[in-house]
Parts: structure tokens; sequence; C-alpha cells
């Protein structure tokens, strides 16, 4: 097998599409292929050595006159000069904003030093959803998804959402989140559970970068209802602006013996090996990788029923749908799933379904994609 040498461009923040590319290029690595990360700092997940991977981070220089400093300049100029140093086939841009931009950017000026190299673009969900629809960036948006010579999207409702709010000219191609099974699966720790459940609790988690997207405050209060009827306790785990609220509220509501907030936690898996039901209640999900890591450690899903989640979580199977802000209706569905009759199920089918998504599935997909497009770049214009 030939490799390839890619430029993968992400936010390194604790953010769905950092991790999916970071997890991506580590795979693209092992499998022997050249990766070149190119970003503002160290990705969080980008932590093992491996001869294949390479980390060039973006230093942009600020000046009295500028008040904002031009970062996709700058991130520009680095992905050229990792282009010709490197000799990438290719770069691999994560969340439109501003990486595609960019990204045309740096193909133009390789163009005048005699090299195409071609740009995948990945969709991963806000970038279409909230943010690029912002008439502030909406034309750019546009322009550089259509100059792509490749574009992703990790589920079919965020495609159909792409094609239903910008002008879009070239084909998307599907490639759902996936997930590395060897490190997201139950794992024994039975005396972490009975640390945190002494009493053989119920244990509730959420992750989330606390955006308003993610309606915390829908998580609290399923959790309230939760604990009303059976013991139970929370663990939150991330960080972000809905914080503070979200803690003012489990205080209003006299919960916070039961619920606890572990900011960024790394090893999510952990908690995930304990826990008994997961809540994803978000306003916006173009796929909710959260939610399948949680399913990669047998943990059922009580969910919106938002943009791309029914492509993951499957009604009545792996947990339960229900509209967005419905606190009431997610809270029974949650009780039910809680029932130690039926728990054992939706943990077993929780699983099933996560095995789907595994990242030796889905790898092929990008290989097969990134020959494609090196190939066309290469014939005759
Ligand atoms: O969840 C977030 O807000 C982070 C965001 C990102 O781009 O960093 O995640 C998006 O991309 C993930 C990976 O493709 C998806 O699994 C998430 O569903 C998506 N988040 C939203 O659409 C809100």
């Amino acid at each position: 097998m030939e490799q390839i040498r890619i430029g993968i461009v992400c936010y390194p923040t604790f953010g769905g599409s950092g991790v999916v590319a970071t997890e991506l290029g580590k795979a693209l690595a092992k499998e022997g292929h050249q990766v070149h990360f190119i970003t503002y700092s160290q990705p969080s997940r980008l932590d093992f050595l491996n001869e294949n991977l390479f980390y060039h981070e973006v230093d942009f220089r600020t000046y009295p006159l500028f008040e904002y400093p031009p970062y996709e300049l700058a991130l520009s100029s680095k992905m050229v000069d990792v282009a010709l140093n490197e000799k990438l086939d290719l770069l691999h841009v994560h969340y439109a904003i501003p990486h595609a931009s960019a990204a045309y950017m740096a193909r133009q000026i390789l163009i005048t030093k005699g090299l195409y190299v071609p740009v995948v673009t990945t969709l991963h969900g806000t970038d279409i959803t909230l943010v690029g629809r912002d008439p502030s960036y909406e034309p750019v948006v546009t322009f550089s998804i259509n100059q792509s010579d490749v574009v992703t999207a990790v589920s079919n409702h965020l495609k159909e959402e792409t094609l239903a709010y910008f002008r879009i000219s070239r084909p998307i191609e599907v490639i759902p989140n996936f997930i590395d099974l060897e490190r997201f699966k139950k794992q024994k720790k039975e005396h972490f559970k009975k640390a945190i459940c002494p009493a053989g609790e119920a244990l509730i988690v959420h992750t989330s970068n606390f955006r308003k997207v993610k309606r915390i405050e829908d998580v609290i209060r399923i959790f309230y209802n939760i604990r009303r009827q059976i013991p139970a306790k929370l663990l939150l785990i991330g960080d972000g602006p809905e914080r503070t609220t979200a803690e003012n509220l489990c205080r209003e509501m006299g919960i916070c013996e039961d619920s606890r907030f572990l900011g960024k936690l790394e090893a999510v898996e952990e908690v995930l090996s304990v826990a008994d039901l997961f809540l994803m209640p978000s306003e916006k999900e173009s796929f909710g990788l959260a939610a399948l890591e949680a399913m990669a450690c047998e943990v059922p899903v009580i969910s919106s029923d938002a943009g791309g989640l029914p492509e993951l979580n499957i009604q009545g199977v792996t947990g339960f749908l229900c509209p967005v802000g419905d606190v009431e209706g997610m809270s029974r569905k949650a009780l039910f799933v809680l029932d130690k009759n039926h728990l054992p199920r939706f943990k077993e089918n929780a699983l099933k379904r996560a095995r789907e998504f595994d990242i030796s599935r889905i790898l092929p997909r990008y290989e097969e994609l990134y020959r494609s497009a090196i190939a066309h770049s290469k014939e005759p214009a």
C-alpha cells in the first residue's frame, strides 16, 4: 500500500471535530501514512508517539495595528510551508470556518509554485448549522466548500442541512463519526462505581463542551426527575460557557450532593465504564460523537431527536429519542431504561450499534477518498 502524506487541520480543543480529526490522524499513521497536524496548539488527543505523526504549530504574530490578529493568513502560510517541505499529497481540513477558506488560499499559492495539493473539507456541525449560516461568514463558507476538491459531512442530516442552506455545487459524501473500540470499551472499574454510588445508585453521565446548544439545563432537570423516583448520581464531564448556569441550577434544585462536575477529563472511557445512562438533550447535534463513545462502553442513550442523532441512537433499541426540550418525556424514558428488567438489553444493544461505527470500517473510506482526490489532481486540466 502506497503511503499518503496528509496535512490535517483542525481545532485542537476538547470538541467533536478536533477529536475526530486527531483520532483519524492517529489511525492513518498506524496504517503507515504520514500525518502532519497543523494547528495552533497540540491537539488534546495527540498523546502518543508514532514515527508517522508530526505536529506543526501555527505561530501568528500580532502587531499594534491589529485589533484581531489574522490567524487565517498565518494558517494558510503554515499549510504552504508544510506542504512544500513535507511534500504533502493532500490537505484534510476539519470544520469549515476558517479552515476551508485558509486551505483554498494555500492551494492557490501552491499552484503558483507548480504544485496542486487537493483539499478535502469535512463539515462537522455548527460550522454549518449555526456559525456558518451567519451572514458574516456565509459567502466565504459557501465559496470555500464549493472550491474544495472533496467535501464530506458526518451525517445524512448534516449533508441535507448544507444543501438546504448553502448553494452547493459539489457532491457531499457522508462519512459518519467513528470509534476506537480498543480504547472505548467497558473496563472493570467496580471500585470506582462503589466510590461514586456507594448505595448502588444509578449513574447518569453527560459529556459536552457546555455550550448553549447542548441544553445542559435539560440534563439537570431530567436528572432531578430521575432522582425523585430512584436513587441516582450525575457526573458531568467537560467545561464551557454554560457551566456556571448549570452549577447554579443544581444548587437551586438542591441536588448538589448527588451531582458532580468533573471538568475536562481525558479518560472519559473510565467514567463511561461505570455509567448506566448517557444524556444528550442537544438542540443541534450533527452526529453525537459523545453518545457513540458512551454506547461503545455499553451505556444506553436518552437524547433529543435533533440533527443526526436518529442516525446513531435507535428508538427503543439503544435508548430513546424525544423532541428537543421534552424534559418530561426524556425523564420517563430514562426511568424505563434504568429499570433493572430493561437495562441489560439496552446496554447490549448500545454496544452492538457502536460496533457498526468501528474505526476499521470507516478508515478505508477516507483512504479511498484521498486516493481518488490525489488521482484526480494529477489528471491534465
Ligand atoms: O459538539 C460540539 O459542539 C463540538 C463540535 C465540533 O465541531 O467540535 O461537534 C460537532 O462535530 C462532532 C464530530 O463530527 C459531532 O459528533 C457533533 O455532533 C457536532 N456537534 C454539533 O453539531 C453541535
